[in-house]
């Protein structure tokens, strides 16, 4: 403790002392006595075994039976160099032009983002994609990338998860070195739900790229171009694959929906190519788009635009997979998939059926399916160890053509409304969710405008109120907070703006902005806020990466550092003991810094005493440690 505060004065900092400064610096001395890592998990681990983690309170258990995930073999030492040297040797605009060049079909597993935000409510940890990301990279070197990052699992790994989204990063990107990362960027809402100065996205792209994301997939939940173009500039300027991102709506043959009709599309891809984007993705984020929609778009797309098309779609309704080999047919260079065991359902389609279905033909996607499969086995366990966040959703859904909610929110909205005693009225949900859709002109539904949608809709159900009444001037009705935020155009403007009516009833005489919001928000001091910082955890080093998880989400990023201090690294633990704490006479290793390992064994626990304390005996690296913890359970 006093070589770290040494460390940290700042006169020691500033190369200004002299022999007689640690004479002269009494506080030098002053340390709080500092609990060990090893203290902390194992307060951690007795804190679960008594009282249980309250995510998993009261849900399903995984099976009795449930195996330890196992990682395949390497099939190389070295892995084979794979996109990733690609972007690093010859940059962006080679990664593109291969793209295009290519007879096969690329492939981009999302396992570790999209497939475990649609199915497990983003609650996978990061030790089980860090385990597999060798396998990926000596396995599968001819993946395209490896979407691992971005979305909801930024919020959800510091809220819920007690880890840090950088170090996921980071460690993946080390076990994975022959492979493109990817993320998803949500433009200028970052990867939260509201739209940050511009100077807070730039900072933000700029350090996902350092700490290792290679492929930026970039939307705008309103598709809006206009408010993309920061996020896509700081891409650009980090020298970083660019995917300005086209998110698909309605249906391209109605004609009642001919607001997003082919020529409104074609003209996306142009305005996102003008902007700079190096590949164009199409995000059918709720798994809309229909096999013969998807050989008219891609190969309009791919006429018109003249960039790579990135495809991702979800199998909510369980015609992905025909909608994918239709736009492969169709000429698309690279889609989405989840491995085997994490597909399906509100996940991407299944990868190895992709792999097996283009198999012989033109498309081939040259991927190893003995491969595939041991990585999906793997996966398969790690998912049975996260059954208390199964969704239930046990068939495809073609309500889904009904309510457009995209795949992540999906789950996330049936939890909410259970939250609120309407599972029941579920299927009311999903049609007040399509009222409101058209009650607000018809939008693009994806975070953070599919949320609003979602508030809206459970509040018309709960409250049992119509669309017509909510329309009707003369109704009284207090809106949601997000949907007067929308409203006020603080998440942008939609295609022809939003209509009259709902302006008028939600804001009254209140004059919303259609400009950019970010033209109005004034730029955060970052620096001040880096000091600000410094003063609240004085016992730590903040470093770039903190400081923009700080500025992402403030709140989350404090509950997370001071849960820190309490429990330490715990995101080191198998899954299993970090939802469960440990049985009597387990055994676990945790390895909590390269060469430093833990081994722990659980012995026993003892009776409450009349405080309401119990105390549990462990070993520690073979010598005998006691916890005491309050019985709250
Ligand atoms: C997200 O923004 O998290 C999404 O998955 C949108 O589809
Ligand atoms: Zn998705």
């Amino acid at each position: 403790a006093f070589v770290e505060n040494l460390l940290k004065h700042p006169i020691f900092l500033g190369n200004e002392y002299t022999t007689k400064f640690i004479d002269e610096t009494p506080s030098l001395f002053d340390f709080k006595p500092r609990r060990d890592r090893a203290t902390k998990i194992l307060t951690y681990l007795s804190e679960i075994t008594v009282n249980g983690h309250p995510e998993t309170l009261g849900r399903a258990k995984p099976a009795a039976d449930a195996r330890q995930p196992v990682i395949p073999a390497l099939r190389v030492e070295t892995p084979v160099p794979g996109t990733r040297q690609l972007l690093d040797e010859k940059g962006p605009q080679a990664v593109a032009d291969w793209m295009l060049a290519q007879p096969q079909l690329l492939i981009t597993d999302t396992t570790m983002r999209d497939g475990h935000q649609s199915l497990l409510a983003t609650r996978m940890r990061s030790i089980d994609m860090i385990n597999a990301a060798p396998a990926y990279a000596a396995n599968l070197p001819g993946l395209f990338s490896v979407e691992c990052w971005g979305g909801a699992t930024f919020d959800v790994a510091y809220r819920f998860l007690q880890e840090c989204p950088w170090q996921r990063l980071r460690d993946i990107r080390e076990k994975m070195p022959n492979l493109m990362t990817q993320m998803l960027l949500r433009a200028s809402n970052g990867v939260g739900y509201t739209n940050y100065p511009d100077n807070v996205v730039q900072s933000f792209v700029k350090q996902a790229a350092e700490t290792g994301v290679d492929v930026f997939r970039v939307f705008d939940s309103l598709n809006w171009v206009e408010n993309m173009r920061v996020a896509m500039d700081a891409v650009i300027e980090s020298g970083k694959v660019c995917e300005g991102t086209i998110c698909y709506t309605g249906d391209l043959f109605d004609p009642a929906r001919a607001k997003y009709d082919l020529k409104y599309y074609v003209q996306m891809g142009k305005d996102l190519k003008a902007a700079g984007a190096h590949v164009l993705g199409l995000k059918d984020m709720a798994g809309l788009l229909k096999p013969a929609q998807a050989r008219v778009l891609v190969k309009a797309l791919k006429e018109e635009v003249g960039l790579p098309i990135h495809f991702h779609t979800h199998d909510t309704s369980g015609a992905a997979a025909a909608t994918i080999l239709a736009a492969a047919d169709a000429g698309v260079d690279a889609i989405d998939a989840a491995m085997d065991a994490f597909s399906g359902g509100t996940s991407q389609a299944c990868l190895g059926s992709i792999v097996e279905a283009t198999r012989f033909t033109e498309r081939d996607t040259g991927l190893d399916i003995s491969a595939i499969r041991e990585l999906s086995n793997y996966w398969e366990a790690v998912r049975g160890q996260y059954a208390a966040f199964e969704s239930g959703l046990k068939a495809p859904a073609s309500e889904v053509y009904l309510h457009e909610m995209p795949g992540g929110q999906f789950t996330n909205l049936k939890a909410q409304a259970r939250s609120l005693g309407l599972e029941e009225k579920w299927h009311e949900v999903a049609q007040a969710y399509a009222d409101v859709n058209m009650m607000f002109g018809d939008i693009v539904k994806v975070t953070p405008s599919s949320k609003v949608v979602g508030d809206m809709a459970l509040m018309m159900v709960s409250q049992g109120l119509t669309r017509a009444q909510v329309e009707d001037p003369k109704h009284d009705v207090a809106f949601p907070e997000s949907v007067i935020d929308m409203m006020r155009g603080n998440l942008g403007q939609p295609p022809k703006g939003f209509p009259d009516a709902i302006l008028k009833k939600v804001l009254g005489k209140e004059k919303p902005n259609l400009e950019r919001p970010g033209k109005h928000l004034p730029p955060v001091d970052i620096e001040a806020t880096r000091a600000e910082l410094a003063a609240k955890f004085e016992d730590c080093v903040i470093d770039d990466e903190d400081l923009n998880g700080y500025l992402m989400y403030p709140k989350v990023f404090t509950d997370y550092m001071d849960r820190h201090d309490q429990f330490g690294p715990v995101r080191t633990l198998p899954t299993k003991n970090f939802f469960y704490g440990m049985e009597m006479g387990e055994e676990i290793s945790v390895s909590i810094d390269p060469g430093v390992t833990l081994e722990i064994r659980c012995q026993a626990l003892g009776e409450p005493d009349e405080k309401g304390e119990v105390k549990l005996f462990f070993e520690l690296n073979g010598q005998p440690r006691t916890v005491r913890v309050k019985d709250r359970s």
